[in-house]
């Protein structure tokens, strides 16, 4: 841990803005808002995101994990207020005029090339204002007392309250006008419009006379920024570095925003940001060396060679430091996230790590960390991707609500403009609008003033911190040079390169400002630039020496292994005890007598009652509550998180039960359990992107003790989140030696609900899938990225998700998941199969079939097992042939498949039956392995396919069309026999 030596910017910044009293009062203010609200929220009707709609219902908030913003009410106008806001009705629409449209006349382009509008609106006159010397009565129009405590907040009558016009429209255009400008008369809410009022009438001297100090350190970020530019520049000139070149107050920025947060209780910031100024943010602010990146930069691995990692470009490099500013209580640890290229996809992600930190230290710090406190999610975009990426909108969806929110992130928009210009790239005036869907407030502030941006970025802490909700900065800065440094941009804005070729530095401009102000001399800033430049020399001169390190089985990942460690347990026993497994599974469908489910449901609760006693025909349900319920025994939560996951898309899971007189809700696991662990029924948006990066993002941060699951609603859906698969969940491993233990839940199986309810597309799955022969069987599960499983019992599941937590490494679980199957009683499984001693098995023999007899074997997975098993009865085959599931397809099962194939003496024909078209499900990945297993068990003949013929559909949309390929295909398997 470093020791910085930082100033409290936040304390200085306010008092020299006349906003010493409104910092320590607003202190004192959060606990007696934190008090009101907890007293107010409990109502129904209230929606947690601090105002109330009118019949909108409360159920499902005391489920476990719901968390809500504190709901509070400024107070209301008082009647005095209310009287004046009459009388002086012009007075008060020119002032809302300038709330309103002020940041369009604001001066927040350092260019000044944006086209500022002439803005009839704040024009007095509009208004038959005309005498600048009048006097106004201001109470309850304009608020200039500094914010207050409980209860009028200084929203009271004020004492001095006669302005002249010419005056207030100073003071406003001071702070509407100028080089911040705000958006935030677009909130529904009254509270947060009269609190960001309030919060910038009240300043008195805007942000002028910053202390030396902190100007002093505000000039360090930009010059040292500057100075590796230069030096990377002239070392590398061939590299695409992505500099901040133009952009260099994005560090002050975040060095103000670790500040405050710092001093207001933060002691983790989850931080996501793209590839512009990485290095300079790295290396200035994050402690990465120097000697670290140049080694990177000449083609050396950030990761140790024993990992057999691949490892990623150096624009994705990471740093977790932890940094103490001067005067917060506790230090403050910045974990900058890895990210691949895809713009804004690793958003979602942490806000799913944010939450599941917040939530570990909920669970420790018993109960008194609210929501919000002590972790902060902070993203950084760039003005095109914030714009174009649609997971931008996903991931603002997910933010208030209840089973997704972490208390608000602070956006910052790297706004360095793009070679498209904003007018091809966007349907909006800015590009922060996106915001404006979840009624955001947003600050756009000129980048060419750091100060500004200082106090900007302050403000939008602030107020996440009052009201736990998102808010944006849109800092306004330029490029220098291109897209990258060895682009032209003068090819597509000759004209806006010839006004930035002309202009000195952002760094130079407020060096030079510093100089004439005398807080800095000439030498002093001479010396800080070649006294940084000689560092950097330094580490290059390292580069040699230098070897990488990983601390990658630290805090919350102690006591897990590499997958490829001789310690790795692969296959662990997952059975668990007879009576636990039974009381879980009664408790898990128990509740009090009051409460009164649905009638259909008591048949749900019946069935589950009579297996469990019986111990015969477990359904699928049944299998999972019992893993649930387990692992919850153990210490872990379970999240299971997607589209309607409580009751389940097909109406099987029921794990959330509603009270059909009050709509209260309960989940008997939670309520009648008593484990130390919960489970997390996280009803989701309609998205798939934003909520499998989230539940990725969870599975970072809590690898041991939460078992995370996103569930698709039909497995075909999710291909919209197709890039967090590819870049995240089977990538990530090899990429930033990030393990994960997701497990995604995806209906699959053709049963005539057309090309889109039928597939999650499992060639694709495999297709990620690096899975290879190994000689030694368990490094069949260590060196594999992905595991695909494609289960067909109940016991299966049960071990899969609890092989998830047992083992000592983590990978992600893609489970290809049945509908059909999920209450066929053939497909139950009696509970021995539960029971110590037993384990998932990747490949299932026939259990009828008699292998030295049979001479055709039928190598599937899935549930058209159950349709073979039929058929072969009614045509008496069973000797004749045998059906052989394979039950996890990534990693292949060589030696399990030899094993049970080494059986069957007398088999002479091998064939694949899959359901799917021959282009798509596992064909492609199992024919060639299968083969090398027939191959190595001495057979002559190779494998055969049967099953649907090439179509560019997965499944058919018309139910006689697929009726007929269905009984073809299953006629193809005993032709001939
Ligand atoms: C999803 C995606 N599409 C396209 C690209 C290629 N690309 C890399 S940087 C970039 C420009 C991004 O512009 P902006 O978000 O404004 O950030 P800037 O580079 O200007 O800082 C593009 C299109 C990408 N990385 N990701």
């Amino acid at each position: 841990m470093v020791r910085l030596v930082c100033f409290h910017l936040s304390a200085v910044l306010f008092m020299l803005s006349g906003l010493a009293a409104a910092a320590s009062s607003d202190k004192s203010r959060v606990g007696s808002v934190q008090s009101r609200g907890s007293s107010s929220c409990s109502s129904g009707g209230a929606t947690g995101l601090g105002y109330t709609y009118p019949g909108c219902r409360a159920y499902h908030d005391e489920s476990f994990g719901f968390r809500k913003a504190r709901d509070f009410q400024l107070p209301d106008y008082t009647s005095a207020q209310l009287q004046n806001r009459t009388e002086n009705a012009p007075l008060l629409r020119y002032v809302d005029s300038l709330r309103l449209h002020g940041h369009r006349a604001a001066r927040i382009d350092p260019l000044d090339i944006l086209q500022r509008e002439e803005v009839a609106a704040v024009d007095p006159t509009r208004y038959g204002l005309v005498d600048e010397g009048k006097k106004y009565n201001i109470n309850g129009i304009i608020w200039t007392q500094p914010l207050g405590p409980c209860p009028d907040y200084g929203l009271g009558d004020m004492d001095n309250s006669w302005w002249t016009l010419g005056d207030i429209t100073r003071h406003l255009r001071s702070i509407y006008m100028g080089r911040v400008a705000y958006e935030y008369m677009h909130s529904p809410s009254k509270t947060e419009r009269l609190w960001f009022s309030h919060f910038l009438e009240s300043q008195t001297t805007n942000g002028t006379n910053v202390p030396k100090k902190v100007k002093k350190r505000i000039h360090s970020l930009l010059a040292k920024s500057e100075t590796l530019d230069n030096f990377l520049q002239v070392k590398f000139p061939n590299l695409k570095r992505y500099g901040l070149e133009g952009g260099e107050s994005m560090l002050p920025a975040l060095d103000t925003l670790f500040n405050v947060a710092s001093q207001g209780g933060i002691q983790h910031i989850i931080l996501a940001m793209p590839h512009r100024g990485r290095l300079n943010l790295l290396t200035e602010l994050l402690e990465f060396s120097p000697t670290a990146l140049f080694y990177k930069i000449k083609g050396g691995s950030e990761i140790p060679e024993e990992f057999g990692a691949e490892g990623d470009v150096i624009s994705h490099l990471v740093a977790s430091p932890t940094l103490n500013y001067d005067g917060a209580q506790d230090p403050i640890t910045i974990s900058l996230l890895p990210n691949p290229s895809h713009l804004e996809a690793v958003n979602p992600v942490a806000l799913g790590q944010a939450r599941a930190k917040q939530f570990s230290l909920l669970k420790t710090s018993r109960g008194d960390c609210k929501l919000g406190d002590k972790v902060m999610c902070v993203q950084l975009h760039g003005d095109a991707s914030f714009t174009g990426q649609g997971v931008i909108m996903e991931s603002l969806g997910l933010s208030n609500l209840p089973h997704f929110t972490s208390g608000g992130s602070v956006h910052i928009v790297i706004n360095i403009g793009y070679t498209t210009p904003a007018s091809s790239a966007r349907s909006s005036l800015y590009c922060s609008d996106i915001g404006k869907m979840i009624n955001v407030p947003i600050m756009h502030v000129n980048g060419d003033h750091p100060e500004d941006v200082a106090r900007a970025v302050e403000t939008a802490f602030m107020y996440r911190d009052y009201f736990r909700k998102d808010i944006i900065v849109d800092l306004i800065v330029y490029r220098r040079w291109g897209h990258n440094e060895l682009d032209e941009p003068a090819f597509t804005q000759p004209r806006m390169y010839e006004k930035i070729r002309a202009r000195k530095s952002v760094p130079q401009l407020y060096e030079d400002n510093l100089i004439i102000d005398d807080v800095l001399t000439q030498e002093d800033a001479v010396a800080l630039r070649s006294t940084y430049k000689s560092r950097l020399e330094d580490h290059l001169t390292k580069v040699a020496s230098y070897k990488p390190s990983a601390s990658t089985f630290e805090d919350q990942w102690r006591g897990l292994v590499w997958p490829t460690s001789l310690e790795a347990t692969c296959d662990p026993d997952t059975g668990v005890e007879r009576e636990t497994l039974k009381t879980i599974a009664r408790v898990s469908v128990k509740v009090p007598d009051e409460f009164e489910i649905h009638p259909r449901l008591q048949r749900h609760v019946k069935h589950r009652l009579e297996t469990v006693e019986s111990e015969q025909g477990l359904d699928w349900a049944t299998a999972e509550a019992m893993a649930f319920g387990s692992l919850m025994l153990e210490g872990c939560d379970v999240r299971i998180s997607g589209q309607d996951v409580g009751r389940g898309t097909f109406s099987h899971r029921h794990a959330m039960l509603v009270d059909q007189h009050t709509e209260s809700v309960i989940v008997p696991l939670n309520s009648e359990l008593n484990s130390e662990g919960k489970l997390e029924l996280a009803n989701s948006s309609l998205s798939e992107m934003a909520v499998m990066g989230f539940e990725y993002g969870a599975s970072w941060e809590r690898p041991t003790n939460l078992l995370p699951i996103w569930e698709a609603q039909f497995g075909d859906f999710f291909n919209g989140a197709q890039v967090i698969i590819d870049t995240f969940i089977s990538s990530a491993e090899s990429k930033w030696l990030k393990q994960s233990g997701l497990v995604l839940l995806l209906p699959h199986g053709l049963d005539g609900a057309g090309p889109e309810h039928s597939s999650c597309r499992l060639e694709r799955m495999l297709q990620l899938s690096n899975d290879r022969y190994l000689p030694e069987g368990k490094d069949r599960y260590a060196n594999v990225n992905i595991h695909v499983a494609f289960p067909t019992t109940p016991s299966q599941i049960f071990h899969l998700l609890r092989r998830q937590l047992k083992r000592n490494f983590r990978k992600p679980l893609v489970v290809a998941g049945p509908k059909g199957l999920l209450r066929l009683p053939a497909a139950s499984s009696p509970l021995t199969d539960l029971l110590p001693g037993t384990r998932f098995k990747p490949v299932l023999s026939d259990p009828v079939a008699n292998p030295e007899v049979a001479q055709r074997i039928v190598f599937l997975s899935g549930k058209i097992y159950y349709d073979l098993v039929k058929q072969r009865q009614s045509f008496g085959l069973n000797d004749r042939v045998a059906f052989i599931r394979i039950e996890e397809l990534s990693p292949f099962p060589f030696h399990e498949l030899k094993d049970t194939l080494r059986a069957y003496t007398n088999a002479k024909q091998f064939v694949w039956l899959q359901e799917e078209p021959r282009n798509q499900g596992a064909w492609a990945h199992v024919a060639s392995r299968i083969d090398a297993v027939l191959v190595e068990l001495g057979h002559q003949s190779g494998i055969v396919y049967i099953g649907r013929k090439e179509a560019s559909l997965p499944a058919p949309g018309i139910a006689s069309i697929y009726a007929e390929q269905q009984k073809e295909i299953l006629a193809a398997v005993f032709r001939d026999l």
